[in-house]
């Protein structure tokens, strides 16, 4: 049989932690061939209920779930890990400017990056979730500089498959009909849906519907989904969020032709080199590559600019904190 593979999970007792595990330890993640270690990581705060999420864990005899480990420590939490989804942050609160808002996550991204750096497997796989996703992929990579810098990813999926849905819907079609969407910059407000080389059956998407739907309803509507969701449910996206990390990682480690992940840029389309930002991207032999030869227009360019532009304020914020 083969060795199970180690995955860690921050924010363990979380919403989206309790709605990841499960599907983690059915075989959703690598593969319903693919035995996995669970390792819970949390604040000492939280441990207890961790536990209780790993007792039903247990309570479900998953025939995939080798072992699952609960602690407060980083170094152990990464030992031997293959896949590390960093969902655990701090939130923004009431009254924080966005200065101690990076702060605070460059006190939990940083020593989690080194604590990767120094003990996870060569194979090692970052996820990260936790917002200002983005940004704090970055700090945790900068923090690991033994790791291959591709290896820090940030989750812009949840956004392409609120995009994906939003258009089928339009349409009227089923959303596997959808074929080429992106999300482009920053997993925030600004992140620009491109319906200029999405395609349905077999014809661009900005061609099928109009001007004033695309700029006016699908782009924001898309931008501001989570925020409906908070006013919609009383709580922020959990299920769908647990969807997204799971299709992250699975296309990434069995492959796909096109799907959207922020990943460090080489340069690409304009984005400077070492930013985080979402691309249109492949997955070959395990590894992440961005879709090239786009044509541009002057209005994506515009979206991608701004977008890309408030990841260089954050960049230019975290250096200047010392965070990175
Ligand atoms: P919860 O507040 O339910 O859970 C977060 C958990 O993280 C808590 O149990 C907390 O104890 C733990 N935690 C805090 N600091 C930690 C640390 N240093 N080490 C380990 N654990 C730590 O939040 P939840 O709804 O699960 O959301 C988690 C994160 O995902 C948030 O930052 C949220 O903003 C972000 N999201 C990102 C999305 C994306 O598309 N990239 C979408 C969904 C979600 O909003």
């Amino acid at each position: 049989a083969q060795t199970p593979v180690k995955v860690t999970v921050t924010g363990a007792a979380g919403q989206i932690g309790y709605a990841l595990l499960f599907r983690i330890a059915s075989g959703q993640l690598l593969g319903a061939d693919v035995p996995v270690k669970l390792s819970l990581l949390e604040i000492p705060q939280a441990v207890k209920a961790a536990a209780g999420t790993a007792m039903e864990l247990d309570d479900c005899a998953f025939p995939l779930l080798s072992g699952i480990e609960v602690t407060d420590d980083a170094n152990k939490a990464f030992d031997g890990t293959s896949v590390a989804l960093l969902v655990g942050a701090r939130p923004r609160t009431a009254g924080m400017e966005r200065g101690d808002l990076l702060q605070a996550n460059g006190g939990i991204f940083g020593p989690q990056g080194k604590a990767i750096n120094d003990n996870a497997a060569d194979d090692i796989r970052v996820l990260v979730v936790g917002n200002p996703a983005n940004t704090n992929a970055l700090i945790a990579q900068q923090h690991a500089p033994d790791v291959p810098a591709e290896r820090f990813t940030a989750m812009t999926r949840l956004d392409h498959n609120r995009a994906l849905s939003q258009l089928a819907a339009k349409l009227q079609v089923p959303v596997s009909e959808v074929r080429k969407m992106t999300i482009w910059g920053n997993h925030s407000a600004t992140q620009y849906p491109d319906l200029f080389h999405a395609e349905v059956g077999g014809k661009i998407a900005a061609e099928q519907v109009d001007d004033a739907w695309l700029r006016d309803t699908f782009i924001p509507t898309v931008a501001k989904r989570g925020a409906a969701i908070i006013e919609a449910r009383g709580a922020s996206s959990a299920a769908s969020a647990a969807n997204a990390a799971i299709d992250h990682v699975y296309d990434w480690v069995n492959g796909t032709e096109w799907t959207s992940a922020a990943i460090p840029s080489d340069g690409s389309y304009g984005v400077p080199e070492g930013l985080i930002s979402s691309f249109p991207v492949a997955s070959r032999d395990g590894k992440w590559e961005i879709i090239q030869g786009l044509e541009i227009d002057a209005f994506s360019r515009e979206r991608i600019d701004a977008s890309v532009r408030e990841l260089e304020e954050e960049r230019a914020a975290v250096r200047e904190l010392g965070l990175i």
